[in-house]
């Protein structure tokens, strides 16, 4: 495997990069150190100093401790060895957030669209001139449209929940946030089963699939971690992935498996649980609702019949359910992350809830565990009520089964487009980039041109900021003071962070919270955001005395708590009161309430299914400008096998053309056994549009813009693995 070798290089020039990262910072980019050290007053101030914060560069918030030196210059972030969750890691995205704080392509002051939407022509305001131009477009809007017509779109961050605030003081319910981009059909999926969507307990499990996951690459804190430590203590995982990932290659076993048929694999481990009598029935008998119906139901799903199905032999399929059974409760189908993969993901998901209620792994060491609630305040307020509003959100009823407050980017994206039930015409986006996250690019493009006022707030100038009117540079999370925020992890802790500046914000740079409130003072609507930060944090932590000194002393506060039995003695939260096999709420819905198999749509000839998936170096889409990542993932490349490239003439390094029903691009490929003949896959955050990310512009190619937007047909996830792409040299 000649390409790994390359990345072990790869990766030793991250490290010595990373710990010069500092040393680049104060030798080259003259502008960026002029705004660090104003000339003539580089005298050290009060020495060099250690700062708790933690990572934003994905959405696990480990901890970490800014070794910022005595020009207040920071010189390095290392792990909070005391931030249980992580384990005392900081991943390489992680130490290159230092990089992220200091780089010259970061947005600097408020920008105003003068060209053509697109077109990269921009006027610097000041925040007033911004501010003020906001409020208007936003109140007309209000005015002409009702306030429904503004939609709010906010990414993972500790201040998201300020700009929901905006949203619903200033009158619109019209709030997405990135999740129906991500993880909503297993949410859906998890909640119909268990009534709560469980945490994994990694560490103590003794028998793992993982499908349609990839943690050692997908880092999720703590499991892929306690993934590792497990594996060394003698766990087994089994790994179902149509690519070989990192965490295939670490796997104690791993199946090829065909795209899409991952029901049929756990409906046949169920039907041999079931058949052989290795369910644990007690457990069965005591929580569960409707085995009377499954065990019928599960019949026809035999080992013989979802070998065809899935390309797993029978064989293994038997062995594996008997293996699980025989570690269970200590064993589980990892329940995954993003599932924005099928048009019957929630369905799949099921099957993998379904699989561990059978195994009776609910609430114990080693199975499904349930997440210990930190009983933080949310300060209460009044959102006014305006009369005008429509009755609905303007996604409701496109899928079966939504969720209210996340809603769905690709059914929102689909109405505002169609004007459909009521005209949206503003876009507020805080921290999250659709323009690269949202499959098929040119409608996310179509979308926007309908808009009377897009208004995006970030740290660079993102495809999606690239597309908007007005621009407002944020502060990166070193530079900003932030709410309390309780996380969860397993038998890890559940425990509380925050962020205080490191530095002071470089440039014009100013919190979204900030930005609200000004914009509210303006709409006349100010005393929704009448604190202070230190007061915000004082109420939502009034019922954890002792919180605040443990975030001052360590960087962390970790709330104690039962582990497992939490649920001993208590109902679930279905309508059954017990883990639902079958599901009366879907009955009702018209969706059926035990999963049944329905056969992907076949790969047309001549054509390959194009996957999502993730590199250990790039957050989305969003990482890729990173100067140190991008050293170690310049380009994507894609993915195809050796059969079909020769079948297509097409040898390692060629060019080739990737093209789908909505969109065409051009990329290096690489030649690998690591996918399977009818798959290929490339890294997403790359092939973007603007010319404000200097670094990876004109490098590979965006998936997005061949991705076609499908749908989970019960949560509204987009579904982005039902694509069928043509490759051929050129
Ligand atoms: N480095 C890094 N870490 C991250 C992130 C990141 O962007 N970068 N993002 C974070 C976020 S927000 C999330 S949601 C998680 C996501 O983490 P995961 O939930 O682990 O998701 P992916 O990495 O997208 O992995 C999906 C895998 O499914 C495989 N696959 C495709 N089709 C099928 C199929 O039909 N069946 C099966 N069994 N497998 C299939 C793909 O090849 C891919 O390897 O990662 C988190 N951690
Ligand atoms: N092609 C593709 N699409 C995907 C995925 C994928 O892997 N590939 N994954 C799916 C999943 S699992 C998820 S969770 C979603 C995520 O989708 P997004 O929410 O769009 O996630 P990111 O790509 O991380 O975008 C983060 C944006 O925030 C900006 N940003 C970073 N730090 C700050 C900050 O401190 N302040 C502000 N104001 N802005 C900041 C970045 O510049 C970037 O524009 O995407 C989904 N869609
Ligand atoms: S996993 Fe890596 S990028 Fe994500 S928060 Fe942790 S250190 Fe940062
Ligand atoms: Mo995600």
């Amino acid at each position: 495997m000649a390409k790994r070798s390359q990345r072990a290089v790869s990766r030793r020039g991250f490290l010595k990069a990373s710990t010069a990262a500092a040393a680049a910072v104060s030798l080259g980019r003259g502008k960026v150190l002029h705004a660090l050290v104003p000339a003539g007053k580089a005298t050290p101030r009060t020495g060099p100093k250690d700062v708790y914060s933690a990572c934003d560069m994905c959405f696990n918030k480990c901890g970490l401790i800014a070794r910022v030196d005595d020009l207040g210059v920071v010189r390095k972030l290392d792990p909070n060895p005391k931030f249980h969750k992580s384990r005392g890691m900081l991943c390489a995205r992680g130490n290159a957030g230092v990089r992220q704080l200091y780089d010259p392509d970061r947005l600097k002051y408020p920008l105003l669209r003068k060209g053509k939407r697109g077109e990269g022509r921009w006027q610097r305001l000041s925040w007033d001139q911004a501010l003020d131009y906001a409020a208007e477009k936003l109140q007309a809007i209000g005015e002409k449209y009702t306030r429904c017509g503004v939609l709010f779109m906010a990414g993972t961050d500790l201040q998201s929940q300020f700009v929901h605030r905006f949203a619903e003081v200033f009158g619109s319910y019209n709030v997405i946030s990135h999740e129906s981009n991500c993880l909503l059909s297993r949410n859906r999926a998890f909640l119909d089963t268990f009534g709560e969507v469980p945490v994994p307990d990694v560490l103590n499990c003794k028998y793992l699939i993982m499908a349609g996951a990839n943690r050692f690459e997908a880092l999720v804190t703590p499991d892929s971690i306690d993934l590792m430590t497990a594996l060394k203590k003698g766990s087994k995982l089994v790994v179902l992935d149509p690519r070989f990932t990192k965490t295939a290659a670490l796997a104690t076993e791993w199946h090829p498996i065909r795209p899409g048929t991952d029901m049929a694999f756990f409906l046949a481990v169920a039907h041999v649980l079931i058949e052989e009598g290795l369910y644990d029935k007690a457990f069965v008998a005591q929580k569960t609702f409707g085995f009377e119906r499954l065990a019928p139901h599960i019949r026809q799903y035999p080992p013989e019949w979802a070998e065809k199905e899935c390309e797993i032999p029978a064989a293994h399929i038997r062995r594996i359910a008997r293996e699980l059974a025989a570690a269970a409760p200590a064993a589980m189908v990892y329940p995954g992350r993003r599932s924005s993969d099928y048009e019957n993901s929630t369905q799949i998901r099921r099957a993998f809830a379904i699989v561990n209620a059978l195994l009776g792994n609910w609430d114990r060491p080693g199975g499904l565990t349930v997440a210990r609630k930190v009983p933080l305040k949310k300060p209460p307020y009044d959102a006014p009520f305006y009369e005008d509003n429509p009755d609905g959100r303007i996604d409701e009823g496109r899928s079966l089964m939504m969720f209210g407050e996340e809603g769905s980017f690709k059914h929102a994206r689909d109405a505002v487009i169609e004007g459909k039930p009521y005209p949206v015409k503003g876009f507020f986006t805080y921290k999250t980039n659709p323009m690269q996250t949202g499959a098929n690019r040119k409608k996310t493009v179509r979308m926007i041109e309908t808009l009377d006022f897009m208004l995006t707030v970030d740290i660079a100038m993102s495809d999606t900021a690239w597309m908007a009117d007005l621009v407002l540079p944020a502060p990166s999370y070193l530079e900003r003071r932030d709410p309390v925020s309780a996380l969860q992890g397993a038998s890890a802790c559940a425990c509380v962070i925050t962020r205080d500046p490191v530095v002071k914000p470089l440039f014009e740079a100013k919190p979204v919270v900030w930005i609200v409130g000004e914009l509210a003072k303006r709409l006349g609507l100010g005393e929704f955001f009448d604190f202070t930060m230190d007061a915000y944090r004082k109420a939502q932590l009034k019922k954890l005395p002792g919180a605040e000194a443990a975030l001052k002393k360590d960087g962390v506060y970790h709330h104690p708590g039962k582990l497992y039995g939490v649920y001993e003695g208590k109902p679930f939260k279905t309508l059954s009161k017990k883990i639902e096999l079958y599901n009366q709420r879907y009955e009702k819905a018209g969706i059926d309430p035990m999963p049944v198999y329905r056969p992907p749509k076949p790969v047309p000839d001549g054509h390959f299914r194009l996957v999502v998936g993730r590199s250990a170096y790039i957050t989305q889409g969003s990482t890729t400008n990173n100067v140190l990542l991008h050293e170690l993932v310049p380009e994507n490349t894609l993915w195809l096998h050796p059969k079909p490239a020769r079948r297509l003439g097409i040898r390692p390094g060629d060019w080739v053309v990737v093209s789908s029903n909505v969109g065409t691009q051009r990329l290096k490929v690489r030649v690998t056994e690591e996918t399977r003949e009818d798959t290929v896959y490339m890294d997403s955050g790359f092939g973007v549009l603007s010319k404000g990310l200097t670094r990876v512009f004109g490098k590979g190619a965006s998936i997005v813009e061949i991705l076609e937007d499908f749908n989970d047909e019960i949560s509204g996830n987009m579904a982005m693995h039902e694509t069928f792409v043509t490759v051929k040299r050129g």
